[in-house]
């Protein structure tokens, strides 16, 4: 039998806005797989060398990339990850930037734990639309949406909205 085609989601977006929050449910409503590239590269230690100002290890992008290449073919993938141009443009038919109020955000980080300059340039990163700009930039622009992520009444009308538009692409892919 041959298996249905199922999309690729990326779900991007600064640190705290709720990536990991919507991609988890998501994946349970849909049955597609969530892969958060933080945890993948821990777990396969895909990494090149340690970031001294920001106390953390640097992505290995390429292995990342190789790492999952197979399974992004086959498809029925969400990504989490907070960077959206190590990935090769093909990957994805769909991309969300998830955003929050600065001042969300910011006590969000907080509570996460995150202090000084880390804290500052993460809420910065939203202010500047940095990870939206990144992505439009990277990906045609017509599959680019953004999702505002600062309630859980947002987190409701986001998941409703993902899945519908994930079944409507199954429908007209299968
Ligand atoms: P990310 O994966 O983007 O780093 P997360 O899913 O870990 O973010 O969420 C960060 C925190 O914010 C976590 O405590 C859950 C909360 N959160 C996520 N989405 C939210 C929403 N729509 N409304 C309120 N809080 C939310």
């Amino acid at each position: 039998m041959k298996m249905r085609k199922r999309p690729n989601i990326l779900l991007t977006g600064t640190p705290g806005v709720g990536k990991t929050t919507l991609g988890k449910e998501l994946a349970q409503k849909t049955g597609l797989t969530y892969v958060n590239i933080g945890d993948l590269a821990q777990e396969g230690q895909l990494y090149d060398g340690y970031d001294e100002e920001y106390q953390c290890p640097v992505l290995d992008e390429d292995r990342v990339v190789d790492e999952l290449d197979e399974q992004m073919e086959e498809g029925g993938v969400i990504v989490d990850y907070h960077g959206c141009d190590l990935f090769p443009e093909r990957w994805f038919h769909i991309v969300f930037v998830l955003r929050t109020d600065n001042t969300q955000l910011y006590t969000r980080l907080e509570n996460r734990g995150y202090t000084g300059k880390k804290l500052q340039d993460n809420v910065q990163c939203e202010i500047f639309q940095t990870i939206y700009e990144e992505a439009m930039e990277a990906y045609s622009h017509e599959i680019v949406h953004q999702l505002p992520s600062n309630s859980p009444e947002d987190l409701e009308q986001n998941l409703e909205q993902v899945v519908q538009w994930t079944e409507q692409w199954m429908k007209e892919h299968n």
